[in-house]
């Protein structure tokens, strides 16, 4: 008997021990079932009550689990530990695209153009349309941003303040609303009033991330403020979840039930979510669309580029919604955290961007053509402190920037291989693009060593303006500046979803009597069909164009002005 009860003692204090220990839970309750009670419970326990989503966060034991798990007044009981990434990066492919801007006027991104929002503007700019940025936050200091925006909640600290660490969000935010105040950018919306919930932030792998209940808790206080105000409510979520597993194991078809309920709530309640369809697509894989977009109660944006062609990373399916520009969008950035960067030889200006993370400055000098830059013999003895002026392909941007090092150059100048010669190889990176940032085996991490390398002024330009440089560099000039910004180019289908947002908020500006529904059916509906004829699962209806849905949802505001801009015979 002795001995028994021993052995049973032995078990039972690793036991209780083992048991004590809690996890981060999210328990959904049944509709109707009175939730306040239930969650009361468990006040010791770090609750955090998401009211409005029927739901509440809390620690458990893994035996609290099972007991809420027989409970009949529980939906479910989720980890809270299903992370989301943000879908974009200051590292792009393709092409570089201008990331300079004059300094005293204002810039109309392409894709602004492209989904036809001026033709919009002189009846309404998104006007007392609420937008609510799901992201890394705001910087609502931003000249941009700050006369519009209208407050935040932080799912990180739990703190009124979503102040952008990273800078994804506030790129959103631009490309919705910035402001049309004669410098910098403007958005597609510039009226619109932005509100920020920060539910993700760097996670030190290079891009941030957050959780389903972070997620939920901003979506919790999204639909506490249009509770309270009413009017109409757009949501931006440019993140995601892979669902496709021949990407990742870390991808994950079943989705977390918690934001499955969150966005339908949302929609129920007749606000619109959009979400980014993801970037894990290749050249030889087209990656299913992640979640949220994925999710029914969410409209899914694709990334086309500036000709209109799907982008190489974008997600698709036939979930798959509407397209918007997604490659090489410029926008407003963390102030005092962007780029701009530019090459200027004999008086003309190159389209340019820097490669990440070149040094700052700008610098002149004789610049000296090197080829492909790949290995020493490569580099003319007269590279010595002048500009190499070098051809992608072969080796690595990192290699052929520091082949030029060592060979005595003083700045690079690296231009695109030509994609009329090599397309199925050049421009087709997904983020391999514009870095000299190596990535670990884990094809996620960037290299600390790159990372704290003291590189060189190091720009990108296009394969046509390299060309051009090449013929005339015997003895020739150039200057190449980086310098820190408030801008800055960013791709991902991130970018491509505050496009279909700003349009969202444009229609219903112009509009403002039609419900959520009537919006979305007008923006899909009127979307401009690209790739295989009709709704395909590439570009989902095709390109956003803002200007025939908020014509068809309000003709009469174009009669007169829709008629002298259309004027033909021209
Ligand atoms: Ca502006």
């Amino acid at each position: 008997m002795k001995r028994a009860a021993l052995v049973a003692l032995f078990f039972l204090v690793p036991l209780t021990a083992f048991a004590q220990q809690t996890q981060r839970y999210i328990v959904g309750m049944k509709p109707g079932v009175t939730r306040g009670a239930k969650a009361a419970q468990w006040a010791g326990r770090n609750l955090e009550d998401l009211a409005n989503l029927d739901s509440f966060v809390v620690n458990l034991t893994d035996a609290e689990v099972q007991a809420l798990r027989n409970d009949a007044s529980v939906r479910y009981v989720e980890s809270a530990e299903i992370k989301f990434f943000a879908l974009g990066t200051t590292v792009h492919p393709g092409t570089p695209v201008a990331e300079s801007h004059p300094v005293d006027a204002q810039v109309t991104p392409y894709g602004v153009t492209m989904v036809r929002a001026p033709q919009v503007w002189p009846v309404a700019k998104g006007d007392g349309v609420n937008v609510a940025i799901v992201d890394t936050g705001i910087d609502y200091t931003h000249p941009e941003i700050k006369d519009h925006y209208q407050g935040g909640f932080n799912a990180i600290t739990g703190t009124s303040d979503p102040r952008d660490d990273d800078g994804h969000g506030t790129h959103v935010a631009g490309t919705i609303a910035a402001a049309d105040n004669g410098f910098g950018v403007v958005g597609v919306a510039p009226n619109a009033k932005i509100w920020s919930a920060k539910v993700l932030a760097p996670d030190g792998t290079g891009t941030s991330s957050g959780s389903n209940a972070q997620i939920a808790s901003g979506l919790n206080w999204v639909l506490g403020k249009r509770n309270e105000l009413g009017g109409h409510w757009i949501v931006n979520m440019s993140l995601g979840q892979c669902t496709d597993v021949t990407v990742s194991s870390q991808c994950s078809p079943i989705p977390s039930v918690t934001m499955q309920n969150a966005c339908q709530k949302l929609a129920d309640a007749g606000i619109l979510v959009f979400a980014a369809s993801g970037n894990d697509s290749t050249t030889t894989h087209a990656a299913t669309v992640g979640y949220p977009a994925a999710f029914s109660s969410v409209i899914a944006v694709g990334a086309v580029d500036s000709t209109q062609t799907v982008a190489v990373f974008s997600n698709q399916g036939p979930e798959l919604a509407v397209s918007g520009p997604g490659v090489g969008v410029f926008s407003s950035f963390i102030v005092g955290k962007g780029t701009n960067s530019f090459v200027n030889s004999a008086g003309n200006t190159y389209d340019a961007s820097a490669l990440i993370p070149a040094g700052k400055g700008t610098l002149s000098g004789q610049y000296v053509y090197c080829g492909l830059g790949a290995t020493a013999a490569d580099f003319p003895a007269s590279v010595k402190n002048n500009i190499a002026l070098i051809q992608r392909g072969t080796a690595t941007f990192n290699l052929k920037t520091k082949n030029a090092l060592a060979a005595g150059a003083k700045a690079v100048v690296i231009y695109n291989c030509s994609i009329a010669a090599t397309p199925t190889t050049c421009g087709s990176e997904t983020f391999g693009g514009w870095t000299l940032v190596g990535k670990l085996s884990d094809g996620v991490t960037d290299d600390p060593a790159d990372l704290a390398f003291a590189w060189p002024i190091d720009i990108g330009i296009s394969y046509a303006d390299g060309e051009a440089l090449r013929k005339a560099a015997a003895g020739a000039t150039l200057t190449e500046t980086n310098v820190v910004d408030d801008y800055a180019v960013e791709s991902g289908t991130s970018m491509a979803c505050p496009h279909a947002v700003g349009v969202a908020a444009l229609v219903w500006s112009v509009a403002p009597n039609a419900s959520a529904s009537d919006i979305k059916s007008a923006i899909l509906n009127n979307a401009a069909d690209l790739g295989a004829t009709g709704k395909d699962n590439a570009y989902g209806f095709g390109l956003l164009d803002a200007f025939a849905a908020a014509r068809q949802l309000n003709p009469a505001a174009f009669s007169v002005k829709g008629r002298m801009a259309g004027r033909r015979g021209h």
